[in-house]
């Protein structure tokens, strides 16, 4: 398969609600989609790059000159695609930028699966045609506020309900959750904002009969995460302190982890998302999903991971109708039992609606051969 172009979109859609963590608060998606013109098909791919580099190193502005300049005539000037394998190959004299390296990856491996009349799911070895559900639920204002918000997505059949914590709310807030909600099972998010002097706050939380606590130190700090592990019994789960699978096997050698959140953008593409998936299954580790408020064309990507044989735990892959009023592809829906189901038809299975891409689109540009 020979990439003749690659076109780099700019979408932005208002969320259903804000969304807020320890590192900042979205109102708005913004995202650049990547598509791949392969002549007889076409793939695309999400950027997961947030508007400002609070959550990682990149951002999106940022993403799409690394794409434009770099990433985009790796892909093609490289002759022909024998394997999707070889974008990240193409790239790999490319320092970091892995949600950038990823959504081109992701444009690829659409085409190519396209081409192969192949789901993606399929071709990277899934074993799931529904995946359980679970919802990540942003800092609100009140207890109450965040409890109602919680209840409908119980209603909707969640199977797992993930809290944003930040210092000043967390044990209060998780405690109340906890007496409201006994028999959920729930899970926390610090996204990095604590330091091991504030141990005490996990081991109050460790009495909370938590199914995890994710990321709750600095994402450069492995060692304290291991040192924060031995003093709590509620497995620790990394997000952000895991780019690459090097990064998951010192994790697991160090104890640092007993869970590990997959997101295809974070590790720099799907493909190296599976050889993560692969080391944790070898370790004994557990895995799930994670999401980055992904409009239909990433949460489908992700929704293909979570159909891998090491994924075992319920995702933040949650409903489209979860973020946005109106997705712009087909929409992605959670069903009584709490799971969802992998797209069967080829590729990843979905779409831009044009109509939709083109009333979402802030700006686009096109890189031909
Ligand atoms: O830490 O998992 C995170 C969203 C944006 C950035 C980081 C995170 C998140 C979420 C939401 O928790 C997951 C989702 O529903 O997409
Ligand atoms: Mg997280």
């Amino acid at each position: 398969m020979r990439v003749r172009a690659i076109e780099l979109v700019e979408v932005g859609l208002p969320l259903v609600r804000p969304f807020r963590t320890s590192f900042g608060e979205e109102h708005d998606k913004r995202a650049i989609l990547v598509r791949a013109d392969a002549g007889d098909v076409q793939g695309w791919g999400e950027c997961v790059a947030a508007e400002e580099p609070r959550y990682s190193d990149e951002w999106l502005d940022g993403a799409w000159e690394v794409i434009e300049r770099w990433l985009a005539p790796a892909v093609l000037d490289g002759g022909e695609i024998d394997d999707p394998h070889d974008v990240a190959a193409r790239a790999s004299w490319i320092r970091g930028h892995r949600m950038a390296k990823a959504a081109v990856e992701a444009a690829v491996l659409d085409a190519w699966t396209r081409a192969e009349g192949v789901s993606v799911s399929q071709w990277l070895g899934g074993v799931r045609d529904r995946i359980p559900c679970g919802v990540s639920v942003g800092i609100a204002p009140t207890v109450e506020a965040m409890l109602e918000e919680i209840r409908g997505y119980l209603a909707a059949g969640y199977q797992r309900v993930k809290l944003k914590i930040e210092p000043g709310r967390d044990v209060q807030v998780v405690g109340a959750m906890r007496e409201a909600l006994p028999d959920t099972p729930l899970s926390v998010d610090a996204n990095a904002a604590y330091t091991l002097a504030q141990a005490p706050v996990f081991e109050a939380l460790d009495e909370l009969g938590l199914v995890m606590i994710e990321q709750p130190l600095d994402h450069e700090d492995l060692a304290d995460h291991a040192r924060l592990q031995a003093r709590v019994r509620t497995p620790i789960c990394l997000d952000e302190s895991i780019r690459s699978t090097a990064d998951a096997r010192a994790a697991f050698e160090l104890g640092a982890c007993r869970v590990v959140n997959i997101k295809p953008g974070r590790v720099g593409g799907a493909l190296e998302a599976v050889r993560i998936q692969e080391a944790a299954m070898q370790a004994g580790v557990p895995t799930w999903i994670g999401g980055m408020l992904e409009t239909g064309v990433g949460r489908a990507l992700n929704v293909a991971l979570a159909s891998l044989p090491g994924v075992t735990m319920p995702g933040d892959t949650s409903a489209s109708a979860r973020y946005f009023h109106q997705d712009l592809t087909e929409l992605f829906v959670v069903s009584a039992d709490g799971t969802m189901a992998v797209p069967q038809g080829p590729g990843i299975g979905v779409e831009p609606d044009p109509d939709r891409l083109r009333a979402c689109t802030i700006r686009s540009t096109l890189i031909e051969r």
